[in-house]
């Protein structure tokens, strides 16, 4: 199974939408692995967009994601980096399709509520930015079986 990292940003904290982002994932048929609220560090956010430095909306992008309280979480399933992705939605607001996350709640390309990983290797950095790895929860859901194969 693969593992992602979603993180609800301050601006979708800070409007209630926590539970309906979670939702999203949890009806999908995603299992989850971890999750918390919490402040990110200057440190923490400097390393998770690295890839930006240098970008013309980097300072205020750091600004905004050290701004108020995130809910970081980790997921996993079946490709789910790719599924993930599509559900968020385009970074660009105005190209972000309804049905997705983006394209029903947000209108700014910087507030965009949430981020989840492009690739494995993203992903497994992300993670380790934000979770040591005794936070993550090993289980199992029976329910699986009803979603991947059958
Ligand atoms: P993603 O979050 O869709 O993967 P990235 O290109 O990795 O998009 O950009 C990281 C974050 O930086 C975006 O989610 C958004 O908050 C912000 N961002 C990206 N491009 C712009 C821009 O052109 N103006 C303002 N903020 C931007």
């Amino acid at each position: 199974m693969e593992k992602t990292f979603l993180m609800v940003k301050p601006d979708g904290v800070q409007r209630g939408l926590v539970a309906e982002i979670m939702g999203r994932f949890e009806r999908r048929g995603f299992q989850l692995v971890a999750a918390k609220l919490l402040q990110v560090s200057q440190e923490q956010a400097e390393r998770h967009y690295e890839e930006h430095h240098g970008k013309p909306f980097y300072d205020n992008l750091i600004k905004f994601i050290t701004s108020g309280p995130v809910f970081a979480m980790v997921w996993e399933g079946d490709d789910i980096i790719t599924l993930s992705r599509t559900m968020i939605g385009k970074t660009n607001a105005a190209e972000a399709q309804p049905g997705t996350i983006r394209g029903d709640f947000a209108a700014s390309t910087r507030l965009n509520l949430i981020h989840g990983s492009d690739s494995p290797e993203s992903a497994e950095r992300e993670i380790a930015n934000y979770f040591s790895p005794d936070e993550l929860v090993v289980y199992t859901k029976t329910i699986q079986n009803w979603i991947y194969t059958g």
